[in-house]
């Protein structure tokens, strides 16, 4: 430990009241922001947001340092230090307030998003993960879907549900976190990356992380923690270790994404199988619809394109038509 100028580099793994806890070399520093770099921040920000989220530009940013962040920092006592530099990133997921029409950044620089589902019990649900993933698509995030519990019977629909996200080109993992099936390649999947975990309730999110580290269930119950003072003693994101070089991001603000600034012409892009056929058809507006001679539609057809998963691109592109329609209204 060195006080004054010597600068170090670090990661922030929690963020509240202005205050960062940044972790260095196996310690934890709490950090302040130097003076000027929070104006400085926030115009990087805008052009460093995850490119095919809207609007993020136009709003203003309530965290210039997110969790997540690597950050140049010096100490200036044993334990705390100031933060004086943050490195570009390599991704952001943000959310929108719209009381204070702010954008935060939920948690910065996740290299893999963990889309947890069960098998049964509940059953998974096909049209949600198909939201999951136009979500990770959309915050520029690589998806893993995580398919839990896979003690208990796989239905045959399921098991048609997870092959043709495989052939999609999904990397799909299969685990029980009760039984300790897949947990092992899970963990060697996850070294050297920061991952978010998200994923409807009961899935086993929580016993997946417990199964991956024993020890960590005490902290990712403290997650989530919310006051009545105002948004900033809020912890938004923690960042859990995992082994020596993984983090984990469990954060109950992307637990359940929400797709308010992702366009139809994104929700199209977002479907890997479909994006071949993008732009093969008649029309160069074609909404994949009622148009005649659409070449996503003739893939479907032939079988190429999943037809529900087909039927869920149209949905979800149709619901970003009217929300952007009633925003336009506004
Ligand atoms: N059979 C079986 N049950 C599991 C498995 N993993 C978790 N469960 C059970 O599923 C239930 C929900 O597990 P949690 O880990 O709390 O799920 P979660 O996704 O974190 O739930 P939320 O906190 O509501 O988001 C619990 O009763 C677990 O014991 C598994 O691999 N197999
Ligand atoms: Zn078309």
């Amino acid at each position: 430990m060195t006080t004054g100028t010597h600068r170090l580099k670090g990661i922030v793994i929690r963020a509240s009241a202005g205050n960062y806890t940044v972790f260095h070399e196996g310690h934890e520093v709490l950090c302040t922001l130097r003076g000027n770099l929070k104006k400085e921040l926030v115009m990087t920000e805008s052009a460093s947001r995850a490119p095919r989220v809207i609007q993020a530009k136009r709003k203003r940013l309530t965290n210039p340092v997110a969790v997540g962040d690597t950050v140049w920092f010096h100490y200036t006592t044993s334990h705390q230090g100031v933060i004086t530099e943050v490195e570009p990133r390599r991704s952001a997921v943000v959310r929108f307030i719209p009381r204070t029409k702010e954008v935060q950044v939920i948690v910065a620089n996740i290299d893999l998003l963990l889309i947890v589902f069960s098998v049964l019990e509940p059953r998974l649900d096909p049209w949600q993960l198909d939201r999951f993933l136009v979500a990770a698509y959309a915050n520029g995030l690589n998806p893993v879907i995580v398919a839990n519990k896979c003690d208990l019977p796989i239905e045959p629909q399921t098991e048609h549900h997870l092959q043709v996200y495989a052939r999609c080109g999904y990397e799909v993992c299969r685990v029980s976190a009760t039984r300790g099936d897949g947990i092992d390649s899970l963990r060697e999947r996850l070294r050297g990356q920061i991952a978010a975990v998200c994923g409807p309730s009961g899935v086993g999110k929580s016993s997946i992380l417990n199964a991956l580290q024993p020890g960590l269930g005490l902290k990712v119950g403290q997650v989530g923690e919310t006051t009545h003072k105002g948004r900033h003693t809020t912890t938004l994101a923690q960042l859990f270790q995992l082994g020596e070089d993984s983090w984990i991001a469990d954060t109950p603000g992307m637990r359940n994404f929400e797709l308010w600034a992702v366009d139809a012409e994104t929700i199209w892009q977002a479907f890997p199988e479909i994006r071949p056929y993008l732009g093969e058809c008649y029309f160069p507006d074609c909404q994949h619809d009622t148009e005649p001679d659409c070449a996503v539609k003739e893939a479907v057809e032939q079988g190429k394109v999943d037809r529900r998963r087909y039927e869920s691109a149209l949905l979800l592109a149709k619901e970003a038509q009217e929300r952007q329609q009633t925003l336009g209204e506004r």
